[in-house]
């Protein structure tokens, strides 16, 4: 007969494998096996079950194997005597290895670490208190931050808003002093203008005066109708000054006994004896609005002045040459009295030009040249003759203060505007 642990041959018994390397034995399963003879496994005879690992056993006859009862006695009871010795092999191997005092040690261990571990959860739950109140001063540092925020956010709109009013009255005040500057530029420019016109360009020496130069001398003028210019001798001394010199006698270095061109035109020296000529007196004159001053002095050192509110040559003509320069004078005053008024209307007449009313050349029978009439109670071009003299008025002759045969050692006719401007 084959030993039913050898299933190579005959009838056989299907055993785990488990079972069959002894792996069993080393279960460390607390509970004992299980065999039942009432097995789930159809066919199965007999079933060994709570083996470690939960595999059963079953264990299959062949039902045309012969009849091994007696067999199958002696394997139940071999395998109960296994089983015994599986469970006195597990309790001596469980005291062998001295688990319980292993496990005992292990367990204090555990109770160490257990504390230790409550220890640490004990600091944690501290730490996790420290940190709550960290965490509650940081929320409320946030919260008064936030609030410090929305305030200064406020302030800044605040601020904002101020500055954005303060923009817009800068702005406007800008655009008012804008316009106060144009405003300024304007008039300063307008006034420089002005300046410019008298300061640098005067019309005479009136214009020279009210520019601020209060020297007497010689200056450029540019009258309104000769704006070429020319230069004249400034009176600034005399009743107020801005007197433009336009005749002088002082000394009869110059030669009076000229022709019309000469006349026409001026000679002499400005600083000295000259004659300014016909033409600029015309350009000075020809609008009217000025007045006469004659200055005069004899050989002993008297002086008298003659004075005409209006004066002018050549007064609206459109050619004053071909219509002789006439004089226009008015209203006397003075103390050399009056020796001009006669001549007012007359045309000027040189030793060339004869437009007097004589029948002669009252130039060339007086030794001048004058706005002649049938001849004249002035002289002031006639010959330097220093005094008395014994010829009949063709010195410089002032008959109204000296007579006819005085001739004056000093004269100067200068004119200014008779309409002085409010100072
Ligand atoms: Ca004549």
């Amino acid at each position: 007969k084959n030993s039913p642990l050898e299933p190579e041959s005959g009838p056989y018994i299907q055993i785990s494998s488990q079972l069959r390397r002894g792996r069993i034995s080393s279960s460390s399963s607390s509970s004992s096996p299980v065999i039942s003879t009432n097995p789930r496994e159809s066919g199965a005879l007999v079933s060994v079950s709570q083996v470690t690992d939960g595999e059963p056993i079953s264990i299959f006859l062949d039902p045309n194997c012969p009849d091994y009862s007696e067999s199958f006695l002696r394997w139940e009871a071999l395998q109960t005597s296994l089983l015994r010795a599986l469970a006195n092999h597990k309790a001596e191997d469980w005291q062998d290895t001295g688990l319980d005092s292993r496990l005992g040690e292990e367990l204090k261990v555990l109770a160490g670490h257990a504390h230790n571990l409550r220890l640490e959860a004990d600091s944690l739950k501290r730490g996790q208190v420290v940190l709550d109140q960290r965490l509650d001063g940081l929320q409320s540092e946030q919260s008064r931050i936030i609030q410090v925020l929305s305030d200064s956010q406020s302030g800044v709109l605040k601020l904002v808003a101020g500055f954005s009013d303060s923009l817009l009255s800068l702005q406007r005040e800008t655009e008012s002093l804008k316009r106060l500057n144009s405003d300024l530029v304007f008039e300063k420019s307008n006034q420089s203008l002005s300046l410019s016109f008298s300061a640098v360009r005067p019309r005479d020496c009136s214009d020279v005066l009210a520019s601020g130069i209060s020297q007497d001398g010689v200056y450029s003028v540019f009258p309104t109708h000769d704006p070429d210019g020319f230069m004249v001798y400034c009176d600034m001394s005399t009743d107020g000054g801005g007197w433009t010199v336009i005749q002088r006698r002082e000394d009869g270095s110059v030669n009076f006994f000229r022709d019309w061109q000469a006349y026409r035109d001026g000679f002499g020296r400005t600083t000295g004896e000259h004659w300014l000529g016909l033409q600029r007196m015309y350009s000075l004159t020809r609008s009217g609005g000025y007045e006469l001053r004659i200055d005069m002095a004899d050989f002993d050192n008297a002086t008298a002045f003659a004075l005409y509110w209006d004066f002018s040559v050549g007064r609206d003509s459109v050619n004053p040459e071909a219509d002789g320069y006439p004089l226009d004078v008015d209203q006397y005053s003075g103390t050399a009295g009056d020796s001009l008024l006669k001549h007012s209307g007359m045309q000027f007449t040189t030793k060339d030009r004869d437009q007097d009313q004589s029948e002669n050349n009252c130039a060339a029978y007086y030794q001048g040249a004058w706005w002649y009439r049938n001849c004249h109670t002035s002289n002031l071009n006639g010959q330097y003759l220093r005094g008395g003299h014994a010829s009949y008025a063709d010195g410089v002759e002032w008959s109204s203060w000296t007579g006819w045969q005085y001739s004056l050692r000093f004269t100067e006719m200068k004119i200014r505007p008779n309409t002085k401007p409010d100072s």
